[in-house]
């Protein structure tokens, strides 16, 4: 069985981060660890009042000890980070458990719709590009990516010529792959696009685009083409599995009257996640 460890915190109420990797990579058969940076009341997006428990102190005593008992990772999965020195710490997890089997993965989860989530700097988003130049594979959506690499965010105007070359700039960070969440090139059409600059090679992946917005599913996305990846699927093949997933779970919101307007029900998709792994 493959090992993903996931590095973010756990909003207890809110369906993202932790509570949302956890149960989406282990069902998808996959061993996920954990190091909670921080543990927070609920998300930051639309709460108010929120309480903020720092772990920034934990992070490396719970790296020296799995070093310690020779503990290994097929995946290093981070998310949402809360601070210029749990970026550092992070960094030094990279340098500590990272190699050749292991796939670094770091999804730089601080900004949507052209604005920095609660609490960021625009040099916070530099210092995650930074970070996000140590990985395999980066996950940003278009907010992010114009953050991190310091452009103008240029709303939904764009063609194809823009997303690759924002893909390209974004592995000229450093990471091997980048992979652009929400992007569309048609009205009705939304997924993934991704460069791969060991090769050169484009890939994508659309479907259906509802006329809804969730909290989340950035979250639900990164835990769903992680696990398909730790599956051995190919990029396009954990492009089509995490935008068919995440298209399912807003689609179950969408059709849900009891939904809550702060995530996706990402739960009563899960049959259909791990029915599209063919297992
Ligand atoms: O979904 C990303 C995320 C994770 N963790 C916290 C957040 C958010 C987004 O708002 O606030 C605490």
């Amino acid at each position: 069985m493959k090992r993903v460890v996931s590095i973010q915190d756990i909003s207890c109420l809110g369906k993202c981060s932790l509570t949302v990797a956890l149960p989406i990579i282990s069902a998808m058969g996959v061993e996920t660890c954990v190091v909670p940076t921080a543990v927070l009341s609920t998300h930051t997006g639309g709460f108010s009042g929120f309480t903020f428990h720092d772990l920034t102190q934990e992070v490396a005593p719970i790296a020296a000890h799995w070093k310690k008992e020779g503990i290994t990772f097929d995946a290093i999965y981070t998310g949402y980070l809360g601070s210029f020195e749990q970026i550092q710490l992070v960094s030094d997890f990279f340098d500590q458990f990272g190699g050749e089997n292991t796939l670094i993965y770091a999804d730089p989860a601080m900004a949507d719709n052209g604005v920095l989530y609660t609490g960021f700097t625009p040099e916070f988003a530099r210092e995650m590009g930074k970070l996000c130049g140590k990985a395999d594979v980066i996950v940003p959506n278009l907010t992010e990516a114009a953050f991190m690499l310091g452009e103008e965010y240029v709303g939904e105007d764009y063609d194809e010529a823009y997303i690759k070359g924002l893909l390209q700039r974004l592995t000229g960070l450093g990471c091997k792959v980048a992979v652009l969440t929400g992007v569309s090139f048609e009205k009705g059409k939304i997924g993934a696009m991704a460069y791969d600059s060991s090769t050169g090679t484009y890939a994508s992946y659309f479907n259906e685009e509802l006329p809804v917005r969730f909290h989340g599913t950035g979250d639900v996305f990164a835990s769903a083409c992680v696990g398909a990846l730790m599956n051995g699927k190919d990029l396009t093949g954990a492009l089509k599995i995490a935008v068919d997933y995440t298209l399912e779970c807003i689609r179950d919101t969408q059709n849900d009257p009891d939904a809550r307007w702060y995530g996706v029900n990402f739960e009563s998709a899960i049959p259909m996640l791990v029915r599209s792994l063919g297992r």
